[in-house]
């Protein structure tokens, strides 16, 4: 095998959550060019219909489900159809998620629940329905999408951020408890990535625009391109001795205290 070939997701079986657009889009997107078969899942027929045209139209066979993953019968059902349908999931993306802005005084304690059971319950029991498949193939690559939030707070994400910072440990865990059976279990810190989810943020006049941009180094907003490389990296032979680890694609925000005042 050449080195570049270490890259190579060729014959892999990739699953990424909640990916009819935005950062899942992109992530298998990637994956499909590097050579893996997309798997991807969603909430409503409607939009696995979009994702799956979407695909098509760059070219991408992608077999679309719908599931809520917050849903464990569900997600047991998903798991065992892609592997009749299509084969033993070999990469796993946990990237469906959902921040809800609130501030804490004012979130009911269903928001903060519901928020909690879509960021970090889903992907502990998508890992768990997958985990079983990967030990029996001999390996697997479980890359879960955290998030800054994962190392600091700020207004009204409270439990996005409890979510988050979760996800960075519950990757962690992964990590430890299934190394030995070669799974490689990593996450993805995204910065301010320019998606829907983000929108209500990037609106003109919005002065969260502004302080993003003085917080980047990269003075821009990432695109969902920008995750592409990192998560190919983490989900091929090139990182198989990376283990636990959140690789922060944030154009340095997280090591930058901000631009000094003019
Ligand atoms: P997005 O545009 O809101 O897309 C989220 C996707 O997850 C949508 O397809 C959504 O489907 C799906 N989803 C939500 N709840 C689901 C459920 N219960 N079951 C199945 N699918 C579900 O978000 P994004 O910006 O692409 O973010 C993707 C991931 O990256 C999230 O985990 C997010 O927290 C994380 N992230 C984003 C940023 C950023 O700046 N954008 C930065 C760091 C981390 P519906 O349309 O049906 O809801
Ligand atoms: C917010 C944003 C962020 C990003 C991302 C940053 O409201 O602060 O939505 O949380 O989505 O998680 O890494």
């Amino acid at each position: 095998m050449s080195f570049i070939d270490k890259f190579s997701l060729e014959g892999k079986i990739a699953l990424v959550t909640g990916a009819s657009y935005g950062i899942g889009f992109a992530i298998a997107s990637a994956y499909a060019k590097a050579g893996a078969t997309i798997v991807f899942n969603d909430i409503k027929q409607e939009l696995v219909d979009k994702g799956i045209a979407a695909y098509k139209e760059i070219g991408i066979d992608a077999h679309g489900y719908v599931c809520d993953v917050t849903n464990e019968d569900a997600v047991k059902d998903l798991v065992a159809k892609v592997r009749e349908d299509v084969g033993i999931i070999d990469i796993l993306v946990n990237n469906a998620g959902i921040i809800k802005r609130i501030p804490m005084l004012e979130m009911s304690a269903a928001d903060f629940r519901q928020v909690i059971d879509v960021d970090l319950n889903a992907p502990f029991i998508v890992s768990k329905a997958v985990i079983p498949g990967m030990i029996e193939k001999g390996h697997g690559k479980i890359v879960n999408i955290c998030s800054m939030m994962s190392e600091l707070g700020r207004e009204t994400v409270s439990a996005y951020a409890a979510a988050k910072g979760g996800l960075k440990m519950l990757t962690r865990n992964i990590c430890s408890e299934y190394g030995e059976h070669n799974i490689q279990c990593n996450g993805i810190g995204p910065g301010y990535i320019a998606t829907p989810q983000t929108a209500p943020l990037r609106q003109p006049g919005v002065p969260f625009n502004d302080f993003i941009i003085s917080k980047t180094p990269a003075a821009r907003w990432g695109t969902p391109e920008d995750l592409q490389g990192p998560a190919v990296f983490l989900a091929s032979e090139a990182s198989d001795f990376v283990n636990g680890h959140i690789l922060y694609v944030d154009g340095g925000i997280l090591a930058y205290i901000g631009k000094q005042p003019q």
